[in-house]
């Protein structure tokens, strides 16, 4: 595999249509904890199905909300990366020509300059509530209204608040998904960065940019289990990276 960094600078300077596909890794550098690095990985210390699932919620709704709640300080506590000010930088520089999908569920994308990030997991910053209302009432049934806990509840009806993730076991939203679907279907050049390609159906979509004629790099320090869907395997972080793959050619 062609580690080169130089051949694919030039491709990224040619290229008029790039997907960067992010994943845990890419926030890596900003402090916020991978899934599965047996070191710090979250996953490492929690039932990722205890946690990350509707069942888990509904079994352990004050474990799990104080669990997002312990994340959620760390995610605003973070500053975005040298990797997502380079993705924001180009992006800025040259509008139209670069989209990022991220399974991330922080907002270090969108902070760094890259707004219109495809978020395929949701937002661990929004809170929804966890059934839908019997009362049908709407927007007017704002979660801010809930009486304060761990999880807030509703304070007639007594539904539980929710982080506005994707659970496992959970469709993603389906105008996510397929924007993801329809940007690695038009790309010239597909990076993926950060991710070990464990989780469905985002793990799909280098495969996908592939078949639809992609030239697909991942960019990752360690292997993946999506490394065979690349043409080119870049050993590295994001941080260190990106940026010389993004910045303008020099004059
Ligand atoms: C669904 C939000 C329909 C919550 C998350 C097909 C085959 C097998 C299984 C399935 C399949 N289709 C569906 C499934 C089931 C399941 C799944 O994929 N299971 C896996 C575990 C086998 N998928 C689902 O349930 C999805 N829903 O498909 O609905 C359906 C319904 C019912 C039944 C079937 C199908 C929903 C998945 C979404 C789950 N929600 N997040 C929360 O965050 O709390 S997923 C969670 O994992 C995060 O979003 C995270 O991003 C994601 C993936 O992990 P990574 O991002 O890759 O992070 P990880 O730690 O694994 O890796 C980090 C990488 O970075 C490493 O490679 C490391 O080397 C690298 N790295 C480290 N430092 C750096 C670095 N790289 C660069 N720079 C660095 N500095």
């Amino acid at each position: 595999m062609d580690g080169g960094l130089g051949a694919l600078r030039e491709r990224v300077q040619a290229a008029q249509r790039i997907v960067v596909l992010t994943g845990a890794g890419m926030s890596a550098e900003s402090g916020i904890p991978t899934f599965r690095d047996t070191l710090t990985g979250l996953w490492s210390r929690f039932d990722p199905m205890q946690l990350a699932s509707e069942a888990g919620f509904r079994a352990h709704p004050q474990r799990v909300w104080n669990w997002y709640a312990e994340r959620r300080l760390g995610v605003r506590a973070a500053q975005p990366n040298p990797g997502h000010l380079a993705l924001g930088g180009f992006a800025q520089r040259h509008p139209g020509r670069l989209t990022v999908v991220t399974q991330n569920v922080d907002d270090l994308h969108q902070r760094a300059g890259n707004p219109d990030t495809i978020r395929l997991h949701g937002d661990i910053l929004e809170d929804r509530w966890l059934d839908p209302c019997p009362r049908r009432c709407g927007s007017a049934c704002d979660t801010k209204g809930a009486a304060p806990g761990e999880p807030p509840r509703c304070r007639d009806c007594s539904n539980l608040v929710r982080p506005g993730v994707v659970w496992f076991g959970e469709d993603l939203p389906l105008g996510a998904l397929s924007a993801a679907e329809a940007a690695a279907d038009r790309a010239e050049l597909m990076l993926v960065v950060g991710t070990s390609g464990a989780v469905w159906p985002a793990a799909g979509l280098a495969a996908r940019a592939r078949r639809a004629g992609a030239w697909v790099a991942i960019v990752n320090p360690d292997e993946t289990e999506i490394d065979g869907d690349a043409h080119q395997l870049v050993r590295g972080t994001a941080a260190r990276v990106l940026p010389g793959l993004l910045s303008d050619a020099t004059a």
